[in-house]
This record gives structure tokens, sequence and C-alpha cells, in this order.
């Protein structure tokens, strides 16, 4: 795995942006940038990451940002490659789409599907915080069950949907995930990415104080627990071969799994979740590191 000693130091964004004391979107995105340099062209749909832009006249970051409407991340970035390809700098530039999960999951999903079946030679970035954040916590595709949002006041019914799983059956070459509390594994998973022509998709958890009702100093400590439980598994997907990443090796034995309440509780979107839900988070839990175990062993 990466030495901290090789992140740059260079930093592509600036201080004092528009972001909550604590985002975890603005870590992820420092990270990232890190990894991408100095020649990336990014694209940004509505979403919370436009409002760390800052106003209209500033940007926040080094590196371009095209501001594009809710919908139209994906087909932005292939509108974006075309042009960097008709010009011969095809080869020189990373084009780089970041998107929250409503813009993702919900919204922006048949354009994602478009560029990733064009081909297109990109990577798209979803920071999932889990519901509408921007607009004031309306739950999305990607909010899990039993969370309050203001639009699920007793808790979303339903399940979250797993947007790495629907990128991976497109077939592309690269899909991973990824969290803003293990930054080391973030930082490579972006500059893997990089060295994979075509389409690659990387989903990476991002929790939210306002949204999920925490103190925001509780980011980091969050963001570990919902992989020591083994809700957050992180893991890439390389033409198909299934890697289950270092710091989420250990979490194969459910022993070592840290109590999904331990995740939940300090969450005050979860503070009326009943007995069944969680009950309902522990088989999620079981089946879901089952079937890690199954795709370890057959590849
Ligand atoms: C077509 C359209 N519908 C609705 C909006 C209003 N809007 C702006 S940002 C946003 C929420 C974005 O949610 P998400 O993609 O999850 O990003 P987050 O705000 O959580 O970072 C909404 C609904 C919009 N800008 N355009
Ligand atoms: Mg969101």
């Amino acid at each position: 795995m990466v030495k901290l000693m090789e992140i740059p130091e260079e930093e592509y964004i600036f201080p004092g942006t528009r972001a909550c004391a604590g985002c975890s979107m603005a870590l992820i995105y420092r990270i990232a940038l890190k990894a991408m340099g100095p020649k990336t062209i990014i694209t940004v749909p509505a979403s919370c990451l436009t409002v760390l832009h800052g106003m209209q006249g500033f940007c926040t970051t080094k590196v371009s940002v095209l501001h594009t409407p809710f919908a139209t991340t994906g087909a932005s970035a292939s509108g974006i490659v075309a042009s960097l390809e008709d010009k011969g700098l095809a080869d020189d530039v990373n084009v780089l789409a970041f998107a929250g999960d409503g813009g993702t999951v919900d919204i922006g999903i048949q354009s994602l599907s478009g560029a990733v079946e064009r081909g297109t030679n990109f990577i798209y970035a979803c920071y999932d915080n889990e519901a509408y954040m921007n607009t004031g916590v309306q739950r999305s595709g990607s909010t899990p069950p039993g969370a309050y949002s203001t639009t699920t006041p007793n808790g979303k019914t339903g399940y979250k949907k797993n947007m790495a799983k629907i990128l991976e059956a497109h077939g592309i070459p690269y899909v991973a995930t990824a969290i803003s509390s293990y930054p080391l594994d973030l930082y490579e998973k972006f500059k893997n990415a990089q060295k994979i022509q075509g389409p690659k998709y990387i989903h990476i958890l991002a929790p939210c104080p306002p949204g999920w009702g925490y103190n925001p100093k509780d980011s980091i400590e969050i963001g570990r627990l919902a992989v020591q439980t083994g809700f957050w598994p992180l893991y890439e997907v390389i033409e198909g071969k299934f890697i289950l990443s270092k710091d989420s090796q250990r979490f194969i034995d459910p022993a070592k799994r840290k109590p999904i309440v331990e995740y939940l509780n300090i969450q005050k979107r979860f503070k009326d979740i009943s007995d069944e839900y969680i009950e309902q988070y522990k088989s999620y839990i079981e089946a879901q590191w089952k079937e890690i175990e199954r795709r370890i062993k057959n590849e």
C-alpha cells in the first residue's frame, strides 16, 4: 500500500472552502485531487460539491471545474474527453467526474451508464453521503434502511442501491469502493484507476455531520466504524477480478467485526430505528461477506 510520505504535499484546494465543519466530502476531494494531479479537468453536478467551490466568480480548486446540470455528469465527461481528443490532448489530461449520491444513483444514472457504455476514458467518483444533503437532507436511492431524512420522517423503508455492483455489471475495467476514513486506500484507488484505459468508477462513503446527526469531530471515527462493522467493505474489481482491500481484510472473520449498533447508535438519523431493521442490517452484512468470501475463493 502507498505510504503517507508518498502523498504529494501540493494542495489543489485553496483553504477556506464553503464546506461544513467535519465534511468528509471535502476530505475525499482533497485526497482525490492530490492523486489526480494538476493536469485534470473535473465535471461536477449540483450538489454540496458545487457549494464547496464557492460563489460565481471564485473557484476553490487549482484545476479547472465545469459545473454541469444535475442529470448530465456522465455526458459532460464524454464531451470533455471528445474535445480533448479533437485537440490531441487526450493522453495528457485526466477527466474526472465527481458527483453526489443523488446525482449518481438517481438522477444521473442514465447519463453515467451511457458514458460508460460509450467507453469514455474517465474516472467517475461518487461521494455518497446517503441523501440529498445540499437541499436539506431528502432521501435518495442510496439512503440506507431505517434512516431518518426530511422525506422519510419515520425512517427509510426499502434498501440502499448497490451502485458499485451496477457499474460492475456494465463490464468496465475498474470499480472500487472507498471511504474518507482510510485516506491512503482512497488515494491509491485513484492512482490505480488512472493507470487503466476506459471508464473507471469509485464509490466513496462520505459521512455527513448535519445529515447523519453527529458531532463534526467524529467524522473519521464514524467512517472507520462503517468499515469495522462490515457494513462498508473496501474492495476493487480490476478487469473482473475481485480484490479485497487491505483495510477490510481482517473483517472477513465475523468475530473481528464490531456490532452494527456501534455504527448506528452514534447517528441521530437512526435514533428511532426498530429492532427489526437492526436484524435486517445484521443479515445484510452476513450475506455481503459470504458473497465476498465466495468471490475471493473463486478468483
Ligand atoms: C434538475 C435539478 N433538480 C433539482 C435540483 C436541486 N438540487 C441541487 S443539489 C441537490 C441535491 C444533490 O444531492 P446529492 O447528489 O446527493 O449531493 P449532496 O448535496 O448530498 O452533496 C438538489 C436536489 C437541481 N439543481 N437541478
Ligand atoms: Mg448526497
